[in-house]
This record gives C-alpha cells, structure tokens and sequence, in this order.
C-alpha cells in the first residue's frame, strides 16, 4: 500500500518536473527562413574568436546567437529577406510581489521528522508534501519583452552570406550580397548606452528598403510621434520597449505600428526597454518614463560613437583573459560545422578556448552590477512559460551560473549574485520563522523576483539549503579580492544568518539511529536523486544527506575563516564562533560505505534509484566545496572518485560539466578533457548554448569554469598550476586567470611541461605556489610579481 502510494508521489514529482521542462509555447513559424539560393561561400572572419554561419538562423534555441549587456537581451537570426530579433529586459516577470510563506508549515515539522527518523519515509514524504510547501507553491515564469521584425525586399540569391558573433567586440553581423548590393547588419546592446543597437549599411546608397514591427502577444504595438515604434503591456509588471529609427538618407514613415525606410543609405535602429518593476515588494514604476530617459540619455550620439563606446566597456572586462591552446585548419570552418566534426570525435582546441570565451562572453552579456544575476537561461528566453520558469535554482544552477566569474577575471560580473542573494535575506528570514520556528534565513531551491524563499514546486523543493550553498559565492567572492569591507559590511552578516538558520534547523538524531547524537537535518535529501530501502521501497526524503553534512561544513568552516579575517585576534563575534565550533564537532561526519569504498549519498548505504543520476550532490565537499581534498582528507578523496566513477559520464549539460570540474580537482586531465568533449559533442547546441535539453545556460558557465580549473586551482591553500592538464593540450598558454588570496597568473607550457608562469600579487598575501610535486614560497608585496622558469 505504501509502495503504491509513494510510487505515486513519485510519479507526480516527475511528471511535474518533465512539464515544467517542456512549457514551450512560442510560435516560431515567423522565423527567417534559408530557402532561398546562397552562392558564393564567405570566408572565415579574421578574428578566430568568431562563432560564424553560413545560412541564416532558422530556430531561435540553436541557432540564433545572443547578445546581451546585463539587463537587455537579443537573439539575433541574420535572416535574409525577414530578420528576427527577439529581446527580453531581465524584469519581464509574469506575478506580483507575494508573500508565499505558508503558515501551517511548522506544525507538521516535528511529525515529518519522527517519521522519518523512525524510518517510515512515505509518510513522512506524504505529510511534508501536504502541509511543508509554499503557498502558493508555483511561481510564474520569466518572459520575453517581445519581437523585433524586419521585412525586406524579397531576393531569390544570395551572395557571400555570413552571419558572425565576435567575442572580443560582443558584435554580432550579418553580410551578404544581393544583386552586386553588399549589405551588412550589425547589432549589440550597449551597457553604457543601455540600448539594443542595431545597424544597416549597404555597400551603395539608397538602397536600404525595410519595413519595422514590433510583435508579443496581449501587447500593444504603436507608433507614436513619428519618430518611435511602441510596445506596451502588462502582466503584474507593466513593460515597454520602444524603437527609434536614425535615417540617413530615403524616407521614413510611421504608420499603425510600423516603421517603413525607403531608399536608405544607412540606419541604425535604437532599442530600449523597461518595466515597472522598482524591487521585490515593489512594481510601481513608470516603464515609459524609464524608456524615455534612455533614448534621451542616447541623444544624437552617432552609430560610431555608440559601438565605440560599447566595444571599450566590453573590453575592459572581456581582455583580461587569453587562452591559447593552440590552432588547426578547423578555424577556417564555420562553427555549425566545427561542431558536426568535433560530434565526429574531432579534437579541435581552438573550438574549446572559442567554448571557453564564450562562457565569458555570456557572464559579461548577462551579469552586471547594479542589476538581477543570470537566471536559468541568461537573460535569453522567447517564451511566455520558459523552462522551469527560466528562473533562480538554488540546488546547483544559479551557483554554476557564478563559477567561471572568479577565476576567469570577472569579479564585477559577480555583483549581481551578492545584491540578488542580499535581496532575499528578509523574505527568507520571514521563512525561517513561519515554516521552521528559527533565526536567521533560508532559502529553497528556487525563486523568482517577487522573494520567493519558501519550499517550491514538488517535494524536492523542501530543500531548505538555498541560503547557505548561495553564501559560499561571498566568501568566494573575499577569497579572490580580499575586500575586507565586503566581507565584514556584507558576507559576514549574510553568512552569519543562514549558519542561524541552520543551528536551529539542526536536531539531534535520536537513539537507535546511526547518527545517535550527532546533528543531522531532517527533513533532507540529496537532490533530487531518490534510494531504495532495503525493504524495496524508494524514497527522496531522508535524514542527514551527505551534501546537507557537506554544505554545512563548508559554511561554518567559511565563517571562521571570515571571523579571523576580521580580527586575527579572536575577538570578534567570540560567542558565535564558539556556537559553530561546537556544532561542527558534533556535526554528523561523512560515510565511506564499507560495501563500495564510496562516499556515502546519504545517512544509510542505500542503493540509488538511478545509480547514473544527473546531481552529484555528495561530492559538493570536493567541489565547488573544499572539503574534501588530496592532502587533507585522501581517504574522502578516493571514495569521492568511486562514487565519481560510479555515476558515469554522461548527465545533463550542466551535470557533464560538473564533472569536468570534479575530475580536475582529481588532477585527472585527460578524464576531465574526455568529460569536456561529451559537453561538446552531446549537449552543445549549433550556437554554443548548453542544452539539458531544453537550453539552460549553467552548462555553458560550468564548462567555461572547469577548463579555468583544469589550468588553475587555488582551494587548498596554494596556488597550484596546470593541476590537470589534458595531454591533448600539449603545448599553449594562458593569461589573466584568477587565483584565491588575490593572485593573477599566466602560464606557458610546451610537450606538456610548464615553461613559465607569472604570478602578480593583487594584495600582497602569503603564496605558495606548486607545479606537480615541486612548491615554492616567494614573498610578495602587493603588485609584485613571481616567475617560475621552467621545471
Ligand atoms: C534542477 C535540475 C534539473 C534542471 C532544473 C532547472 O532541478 O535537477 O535538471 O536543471 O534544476
């Protein structure tokens, strides 16, 4: 009976989970098409850090390419006689601000924990499910802003078509001829402008001719004052967009919502937009007056002056890493097809460091301060009901978004992951009280705009971990730039609330447990994989998961490394520290299982339900945590490789990529290269997008962070170089990568072998330095620097 109903429960929650990925609800029969002649193949561009096709994009999720500046975002299709761009402003949220705490949560806790402390997990599963959930327990989902539609005259042939994405500019273009006519597209979103720029020129005059819409559903399209294209709705947000055309040369016409430019010689389209969204409790703002201000601030600033200003912005950031793995005669091939090789088993490593830029490129197009973190997709989604939402996931997503920002030299992109998480503190404080009677502030696995911290989704969402994995990114954020302010004014407290919520939420498991005495949590479980009891029945819910044990280290641990940051002395926040000490040591320990040598996923050896399961959540410890490593704990570390093994090579996007970076941290570079190209190959759309399927952008972040780990680690105390190198990489170079402690390194290697590394101290830190088994100790003062010449 039991059974029964427990495998219902299961059911539900997959069924659920599989609805959420497949919400696609877009219409994308207006979508460029390539049927058209084309002629005359392109060259490749000059600039190999180029994504680049020869037709016309025809699907907007692998084949269009993005670009963003943080808060605005475009896919471009490079379509021939119609091109799309579609644009999303990163507050187009479906809802309103809610309060989704569920007052009758805390009742059941007591009960949900017996039972699942005296084994009875189905109903503990049942009880949770039916009284521990947010109320509501959906949110809404992140929409596009709408539909940019350019009609051109028709043309049968086409001449020299290409359509490029150039990371070192963030430019995208599309060149072609028709008719001996050279016409070429450019488009970008400006971060100082705060505009999507796009741009029409033709190798003759007067021979720009195209017509200009808007397009969403429930929205109104307009033209207003003869100078501007409006887009106007409302969901709970009211959201705006507005086009303004500079024409030189022809006419210009504005009738009913469209824009019509004849016999041009160059135009540049003006894009804005915004919403009424002010803050999560507040969606009172004037959208129009928001669009207005942005075309004011543009000004008569020329096309020119725009894309210069832009490519200096972009730069600044984008230039502080170069990655050289060396190059074959694949660069002159475009992208689509580099791929289709690689797919072949083709290695190609200047398509791994394009992959790896790419990474960047997006966290600079995606992530900027003052503004919300990348979400599920970026900024990037076309639909009205995205993919889980295209929301903020707490169990691995959102953290992966970050891990490339560090290492790779974009510590500003970080930003807005400190102010989202900062954000949420009161609303998670709020659900800290109601669902679980305690202090400080949690967080579940997922949530939206409008504060959304309480248990969401299925039974998977009583996860209330959310807060404590968000804190590392700030003690991350500390380790790399020892910005003690920060880390004082900000991380410090932030941290401090979510290990409050955490001591009250720890319990002692009771007698006749195998954690008699220790501190667990319960409910817990290990996301989102499930075990077999060894009476057959399976559950999700448990006790004290391996990764809650993990997380819990991890955040306390990072607490007393921030407190002695703050004052050396031992003085501060004295009371506190000593409340972690004692609970880290009677903190359940993590479990070798004596029948497999792995690392335990959870409080009893039990069998997983699917032993290839897309999380890895119990090696968290071994990365991104750091509390499992070779030195420290070798006997966690090897059980942490079984289970490793144990779980496979395949997995989701974002899941391949988490192994790259765990197969780095085990030195191992050629399993982390082999995990690299099955992220390529298996799960890397035409446009470079990560796929799980659907496209969701964590894969993209993860494989950018893991190729900066394979060359680079810092976690353990010591800056160590080429840990992981793959003997397919046999000889490049690399500059700018960041390490922890305030260092920036560049590294040379030949036949394997590290040749040189420069290492700059940003702070002046204590450093040690290894290459293989060889350390070194140089002192630096802050801006000096340290060469290790050769072997
Ligand atoms: C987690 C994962 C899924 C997906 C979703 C967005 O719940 O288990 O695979 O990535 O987040």
């Amino acid at each position: 009976m039991h059974r029964v109903l427990l495998a219902l429960v299961m059911v539900g929650w997959i069924a659920v989970e599989s609805s959420l990925a497949a919400r696609h609800d877009v219409d994308e029969s207006n979508n460029p098409k390539a049927d058209m002649a084309f002629v005359n193949e392109a060259a490749a561009p000059e600039e190999p850090l180029t994504l680049w096709y020869r037709k016309p994009a025809t699907k907007w999720e692998t084949e269009a390419l993005p670009v963003g500046n943080g808060r605005l975002a475009a896919m471009v299709f490079g379509g021939v006689n119609n091109e799309r761009i579609q644009f999303n402003e990163e507050t187009v949220w479906d809802g309103v601000p809610t309060d989704y705490n569920n007052p009758g949560a805390l009742k059941a806790l007591p009960e949900v924990r017996r039972l699942l402390f005296e084994g009875k997990n189905a109903e503990a599963t049942r009880l949770a499910g039916k009284t521990m959930m947010g109320s509501p327990h959906r949110i809404k989902s992140y929409q596009t802003l709408g539909d940019l539609f350019l009609d051109f005259p028709d043309a049968e042939k086409v001449s020299g078509y290409r359509r490029d994405l150039d990371l070192t500019t963030a430019i995208n273009r599309t060149h072609y001829s028709v008719d001996g006519i050279e016409f070429t597209r450019e488009v970008f979103v400006s971060a100082p402008d705060q505009a999507i720029v796009i741009h029409l020129s033709a190798s003759r005059p007067g021979k720009i001719n195209f017509t200009a819409r808007f397009s969403r559903d429930n929205a109104t399209t307009q033209s207003a004052s003869d100078n501007r294209l409006i887009l106007r709705g409302k969901l709970g947000v009211d959201y705006e967009a507005q086009l303004r055309p500079v024409v030189s040369g022809g006419s210009v016409r504005f009738a009913d919502g469209v824009l019509k430019v004849s016999d041009a010689d160059e135009v540049t389209l003006q894009v804005v937009g915004a919403t009424s969204y002010n803050s999560a409790t507040d969606i009172s703002g004037d959208a129009t007056a928001r669009c207005e201000q942005y075309l004011q601030a543009i000004g008569n600033k020329s096309y020119a002056e725009m894309r210069a200003t832009h490519v200096a912005d972009y730069q600044k950031l984008f230039n502080r890493v170069q990655l050289d793995l060396g190059t074959t005669d694949a660069v002159n091939k475009p992208t689509d097809q580099r791929l289709q090789e690689i797919k072949k088993g083709k290695h190609d490593p200047q398509f791994e460091v394009l992959y790896f830029q790419f990474g960047r490129y997006l966290l600079i197009s995606s992530s900027r301060p003052g503004y919300l973190p990348a979400n599920l997709q970026g900024k990037w989604a076309q639909q009205y009901n995205a993919a889980w939402n295209s929301d903020y996931h707490f169990n691995i997503n959102f953290q992966m978004n970050y891990w490339p920002a560090q290492t790779t030299n974009l510590s500003e992109c970080h930003q807005p992951y400190f102010d989202y998480v900062e954000s949420l503190v009161p609303f998670g404080e709020k659900t800290a009280k109601v669902h679980y009677g305690a202090d400080g502030w949690t967080l579940h696995h997922l949530s939206d705009i409008f504060g959304m911290t309480a248990p969401a989704d299925g039974v998977h969402g009583i996860w209330p971990m959310g807060a404590a994995w968000a804190s590392r990114g700030l003690m991350e954020h500390y380790r790399f730039n020892g910005d003690k302010q920060f880390l004082t004014e900000r991380a410090y407290p932030m941290m401090k609330g979510a290990a409050e919520f955490l001591l009250d939420f720890l319990v002692e498991a009771p007698a006749g447990t195998p954690a008699a005495g220790r501190l667990v949590t319960n409910p817990s479980h290990s996301p989102e994989n499930s075990f077999i009891k060894a009476d057959g029945t399976e559950s999700l819910f448990t006790y004290a998961s391996t990764m809650d044990l993990q997380i819990i280290h991890d955040l306390f641990t990072g607490l007393l490394e921030a407190n002695q940051a703050i004052d050396p002395t031992g003085n501060f926040d004295k009371e506190f520290r000593d409340e972690l000490e004692t609970a880290l040591a009677k903190l359940q320990p993590l479990q070798i299982s004596p029948k497999t040598g792995r690392l335990q996923e959870w409080i009893e050896d039990y069998k997983e339900k699917d032993p290839h399961h897309r999380h890895t959540s119990h090696l968290y410890g071994l990365h991104p945590g750091k509390q499992i490593t070779k030195n420290a704990t070798p006997e966690l570390y090897e059980a942490a490789r079984k289970s490793l093994e144990a779980r496979g090579d395949g997995g989701k996007g974002w899941s391949m990529a988490w192994k790259v970076n765990f197969w780095a941290r085990f030195h191992n570079g050629d399993r982390a290269h082999k995990l690299l190209s099955n992220l390529l190959s298996k799960m890397t759309l035409t446009n470079l997008f990560d796929t799980h399927p659907p496209f969701q952008i964590d894969g993209n972040f993860g494989g950018t962070a893991a190729i900066a780990e394979m060359l680079l680690q810092s976690h353990d105390g010591e800056v160590h170089l080429l840990p992981a190198l793959p003997s397919v990489w046999k000889e490049g170079s690399v500059q700018g990568l960041r390490a922890r402690g305030g260092f920036e390194v560049d590294m040379q290697w030949k036949d394997g072998q590290l040749t040189k590394a420069t290492i700059r101290s940003l702070n002046g830190n204590p450093l040690k330095v290894r290459y293989g088994s060889e350390t070194r100790e140089p002192v630096l003062a802050k801006a000096e620097s340290f060469d290790w010449d050769g072997i």
